[in-house]
């Protein structure tokens, strides 16, 4: 049943309903799970929760706004205190079409001037609408609506204003005649003797609701048997919010400290229940998949970096200082800034050295003898049962985080990071060539690229770009990879010497497709001295 079918029942059922005042989105949200059937969007709250009066201090397009969160996290109608309607019928037309866009079900407006005030603030001296105005306004509301739903109540301010019982029954026969949906009678006094004669009299010729704020201690029953339609609990979560927030605050104020509160208070996990956090990982894990499957990184550090000379006799090259931090760290924090906090160092040479906190160790203390192929089977092992993607990649190369963001975003299980760029340059020591289906070219952008061959020795016409060591493995192929890195081991040569492009070459010759992510520059592979100084300029 729409919002405006459910409050069009409730002010007709033959049964005394309720509303309870909500202010924002979460006391909307609360009204609707204590149980209650529709919520009274009260000025006078509103207006509180912002600071300001109940004198249409905030515009009408501010009380929209809450209205708006009001609306879109219930699915029980929302009757608006509309107060004056904010102006004249010129503005009640308009009111009702922006309610009505909104999902709000209905609206109440008092015979009052704008701007109001609140009934409990000097009533006896608040100045009523000329009667024929304020039928005009409510027929500009009927006929502005959209939806034949759409409730609109006329409110009595004739009992406020001290005009007593018979005025209060002329207007309401003028109202229903210019065709209110039904009626409010309101009253000041702390017995409900104005509302029950006011109802005696008008014998329900239209619905009549009652906000029973002064004359609380009445009992509901008395409402029931009066057949009154709808009861307001006008400002009670407001009130509640204050004496709560009053009372919190005077505590940590006087405590300085949180010990006597938490116990009083809901834990922000209550916080989180009401907000819905819970659907929005639901939501993430359905449409940010490749980015929410958890990742860890593997980086292969066992080597000395023998071009160094002294500056590496007590220490790895990943742990070559510049400007006050290692190699290693700053490539570390550029995984962490994208998420990635499982990462795991392959040590080798002078392994006590590299013993930076927050990292976890494998070490291959064969590192003499063998290619870095052992020391990824090393760290592999560990992970091969893994439900996290892999990324794998060097403690000497120094990237920019999107880089590592590309690669995160990619679905393929197998994927490389290359720098097409860099096949212009002169030879590295043992480049790490590729050749790919595509060369990088606009439509390389939008075509996927795989790779065809990996090699320091590739003809000069076939070379693609120069592989970053970046390569994505994504953990459904985990244990493959952990196969045939066992399977490459059991090779003696390859046991020796085995380097990465072997093992690329052996996934292709598997069929395994290894999908190319061309960049261009922002990446600093640190081989040589020069290297060093070029690393004060990376940005
Ligand atoms: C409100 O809740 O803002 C009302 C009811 O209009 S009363 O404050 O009693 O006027
Ligand atoms: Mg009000």
């Amino acid at each position: 049943m729409s919002k405006t079918q459910q409050l069009r029942q409730l002010l007709y059922s033959q049964n005394l309903e309720f509303l309870l005042e909500a202010h924002n989105g979460l006391s909307a949200k609360i009204v609707e799970e204590a149980g209650f059937k529709g919520i009274w969007a009260s000025g006078l709250s509103i207006s509180a929760q912002w600071g300001v009066r109940d004198s249409n201090e905030a515009s009408w397009t501010q009380i929209l706004e809450v209205l708006e969160f009001m609306s879109d996290v219930t699915n029980i109608p929302i009757l608006l205190d509309g107060d004056t309607g904010y102006g004249n019928f010129n503005n009640m037309r308009r009111l009702v079409k922006k309610l009505e866009q909104r999902d709000i079900a209905g609206v109440c407006i008092e015979d009052k001037q704008f701007p109001k005030t609140n009934s409990f603030i000097n009533g006896k001296t608040q100045l009523l609408a000329p009667i024929d105005e304020f039928c005009g306004k409510i027929k500009a509301a009927k006929d502005a609506q959209s939806n034949d739903d759409f409730v609109v109540i006329a409110r009595i301010e004739a009992l406020i204003a001290g005009w007593g019982l018979s005025e209060a029954l002329k207007r309401a026969e003028a109202y229903a005649e210019a065709g209110a949906d039904g009626l409010l009678i309101h009253s000041a006094l702390a017995i409900p003797d104005e509302v029950l004669a006011f109802q005696k009299a008008w014998q329900n010729q239209l619905p009549v609701a009652i906000v029973p704020t002064k004359y609380y201690a009445t009992p509901t029953t008395i409402f029931r048997e009066f057949g009154f339609a709808i009861a307001i609990w006008a400002n009670h979560l407001l009130r509640a919010a204050v004496t709560n927030m009053q009372t919190v605050a005077e505590r940590i104020y006087q405590d300085q400290n949180l010990l006597n509160i938490e116990d009083k208070i809901v834990p922000v996990s209550e916080v989180f229940r009401l907000q819905n956090a819970a659907e929005l990982l639901e939501a993430e894990r359905q449409y940010l998949p490749s980015r929410h499957t958890p990742v860890r990184a593997i980086l292969l550090a066992a080597s000395r970096g023998v071009e160094f000379g002294e500056l590496t006799a007590d220490k790895p090259k990943c742990m070559l200082t510049l400007q006050g931090q290692p190699l290693l760290a700053q490539i570390t924090a550029t995984y962490h800034k994208v998420g990635i906090k499982n990462i795991t160092v392959v040590r080798g040479y002078q392994k006590a050295a590299i013993n930076l906190p927050q990292l976890c160790y494998v070490d291959n203390d064969e590192y003499e003898g063998t290619g870095e192929l052992v020391s990824l089977l090393k760290a592999v092992a560990n992970v091969a049962s893994d439900s996290q993607n892999l990324i794998i990649g060097y403690g000497d190369v120094l990237l920019k985080q999107h880089i590592l963001q590309l690669l995160l975003e990619t679905s393929s299980d197998f994927a490389i990071v290359v720098d097409a760029k860099e096949r212009d340059r002169t030879p590295r020591i043992r480049p790490d060539y590729v050749r790919c289906s595509l060369p990088n070219s606009t439509q390389s952008f939008y075509t996927p690229v795989y790779l065809e061959v990996m090699g320091s020795t590739l003809p000069e016409s076939e070379i693609c770009g120069l592989w970053t060591g970046l390569l994505k493995v994504s953990h459904t192929v985990l244990a493959p990879l952990q196969t045939i890195l066992k399977t490459l081991d059991d090779c003696p040569e390859m046991h020796a010497q085995g380097r990465m492009p072997h093992l690329m070459n052996a996934l292709i010759a598997q069929n395994y497709k290894i999908e190319v992510i061309y960049i261009t520059g922002h990446w600093l592979d640190i081989d040589e001295i020069e290297d060093i100084l070029k690393m004060g300029k990376f940005p």
